[in-house]
């Protein structure tokens, strides 16, 4: 086998045969910039867990160890904030779905390759903002609540600043695969046709587009208010705070889907080339996927029940949140019927998607029981809420892109993974996983406040769980990263279709050349045809 870096001739390296600095920092193939926002993304993970670490490391004793309340409030902060806004929002879309739009329906690259080169610019330059922010830290949560954000003397305009360049990238890149999907689409490659990773990407792109703005507007105005003391949210200067939690959630829910739609997509194309059976339901999931993207903008005031909010409102939002369930239900119903009598192998991003399926449904499962009012009032800011988000967008959109990673590395990188390390890696990561978020449903339950350095000693066998847990994580993480770092330097060399899936992708080389096909193909079937052939178009 020659299976070793040095024994790759150049022609073999396709996208990858340019090296230095500026071949990558100037670059318009989609598929570099795709691996651009990847590293960065991945690389804001592992600061994210850094400081993950560091909190649970405190919470390990009920009373005050590592840190003082304060630098607990910053770290946070800083959790949350990078890992939503640097990490899970633009880690799928941009990273994957950048790489792989194209590839996916036939094209030789984004709509708007420049476009799509400064919005990785624009990214960076709102992480710099961002990393300003640092000499004087945030400690307000990632949710940025008024009045306390009017006040703080933390450094709230810059990181709204920064936050607002992230989200005009979001924004860009929305646009930019929204004409794709549109315009270039291979010949024959019709919507009921296309593979539903596109499906996922494009009702994403939609709430980006839509949505964001709202979120941007919404940092100007707190900042406006901060510099030059306008009366917006704070009620001291005639304004209300509820308004911000209203601008705020009008965004920061259709956001959760903005997450956990493109991993979905993943888990849409990975199920089926494992069990070698043709996905059940095909418009279902994609409709289901548009259907998400509409009523997710109705519901965001289930955040907001005990905030004073009028209870009519309460009752409505209460109402309308459980028709969220519908659609994403018929996702998970659709999985499992696809894998029902299936010729089902467990590779490992087969490992990663029924991970997925698993951990979403726990999550997803308690996401009614804090979107029934009387319930939530109970639940509301404990760790049942923090359970309930890490199962949804770790166990969820996380593992669906460990699911993409796995799935799509030969691709990318034209060599395979170590399988039995990556298997290893699965197995930890997934007993750390559980032993660190299921107890903090219990602990919510029984009442524990989330957001505070200290707790109550009766908690303090639960929190020594979790903290136990959150290291053979960190250790699965480690080993899972190792893997990707061995496979890209002696991995074994990778055929241009190793899974035998049906998409496009698997149609040109690994690693692809930059112009992605020497022919654009074309299209005559929809790319699920394993086995017994279902007709669906
Ligand atoms: C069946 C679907 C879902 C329902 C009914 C639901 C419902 C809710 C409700 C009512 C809350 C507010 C809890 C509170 O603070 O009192 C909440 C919080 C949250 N949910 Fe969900 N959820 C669902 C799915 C998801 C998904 C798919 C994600 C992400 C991928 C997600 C991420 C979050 C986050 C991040 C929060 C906490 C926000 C914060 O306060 O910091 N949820 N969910
Ligand atoms: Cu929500």
């Amino acid at each position: 086998m020659t299976d070793h870096a040095t024994d790759t001739s150049p022609a073999d390296r396709g996208y990858l045969t340019d090296k230095g600095f500026r071949s990558w920092a100037l670059t318009l193939d989609h598929k570099r910039i795709g691996v651009l926002y990847l590293f960065t993304t991945l690389f804001f993970f592992l600061v994210g867990g850094v400081i993950a670490l560091l909190m649970r490391l405190e919470l390990l004793t009920p009373g005050p160890s590592l840190m003082n309340d304060h630098t607990y409030n910053v770290l946070f902060t800083l959790h949350g904030a990078i890992m939503i806004f640097l990490f899970i929002i633009p880690g799928i879309p941009s990273g994957l779905g950048n790489f792989f739009i194209p590839l996916l329906i036939g094209a030789r690259d984004v709509a708007f390759p420049r476009l799509n080169l400064l919005s990785y610019w624009v990214f960076i330059g709102g992480i710099v903002v961002i990393l300003a922010s640092l000499v004087s830290p945030m400690d307000t949560g990632w949710t940025f609540y008024t009045p306390y954000s009017a006040k703080t003397g933390a450094a709230v305009a810059t990181l709204s600043f920064g936050i607002f360049l992230v989200g005009m990238s979001s924004i860009l890149t929305g646009l930019n695969f929204i004409v794709t999907t549109h315009r270039l689409r291979a010949p024959g490659l019709t919507w009921m046709r296309l593979p539903l990773f596109i499906w996922g990407m494009y009702a994403t792109s939609i709430i980006q587009v839509l949505a964001t703005p709202v979120v941007g507007i919404t940092f100007l105005l707190l900042a406006a208010e901060r510099l030059f003391g306008v009366g917006f949210f704070d009620p001291a200067k005639g304004g209300d705070p509820l308004l911000f939690q209203h601008f705020f959630w009008f965004y920061s829910h259709p956001v959760v889907y903005v997450m956990i739609l493109p991993a979905m997509g993943i888990i849409s194309e990975v199920i089926p080339v494992f069990s070698r059976k043709a996905i059940f339901g095909y418009r279902a999931i994609a409709y289901s996927s548009l259907a998400i993207a509409f009523i997710g903008f109705l519901v965001w005031g289930h955040h907001m029940f005990v905030s004073g909010m009028s209870p009519v409102a309460g009752v409505i939002f209460s109402f309308l949140t459980f028709f969220v369930a519908v659609p994403t239900g018929v996702k998970v119903f659709n999985w499992i019927a696809t894998l029902y009598r299936g010729s089902i192998t467990f590779e490992s991003p087969m490992l990663y998607a029924l991970t997925f399926i698993f951990l979403f449904i726990i999550g997803g499962l308690t996401g009614p029981f804090l979107g029934a009012l009387a319930t939530n009032v109970h639940l509301h800011d404990t760790y049942f809420v923090v359970a309930h988000f890490h199962y949804t967008m770790m166990g969820g959109t996380v593992m669906g892109l460990f699911a993409g990673l796995h799935y799509w590395f030969p691709k990318m990188t034209g060599r395979m993974l170590n399988e039995t390390v990556a298997k290893l890696a699965w197995a930890v990561t997934f007993v750390g996983f559980n032993a660190t978020f299921f107890v903090m449903f219990i602990m919510g339950y029984h009442g524990m406040p989330r957001r505070y350095a200290e707790y109550l000693p009766k908690y303090h066998a639960d929190n020594v769980f979790a903290t136990a847990g959150s290291w053979i994580l960190a250790v699965g993480v480690a080993i899972m990263f190792a893997n990707f770092v061995w496979g890209m330097l002696r991995g074994e060399k990778a055929g241009a279709n190793p899974w035998r899936g049906l998409t496009l992708e698997w149609q040109t080389p690994s690693p692809p050349p930059t112009e992605n096909f020497e022919e654009i193909p074309t299209v005559t079937d929809w790319p699920y045809g394993y086995g017994k052939k279902v007709v669906c178009r």
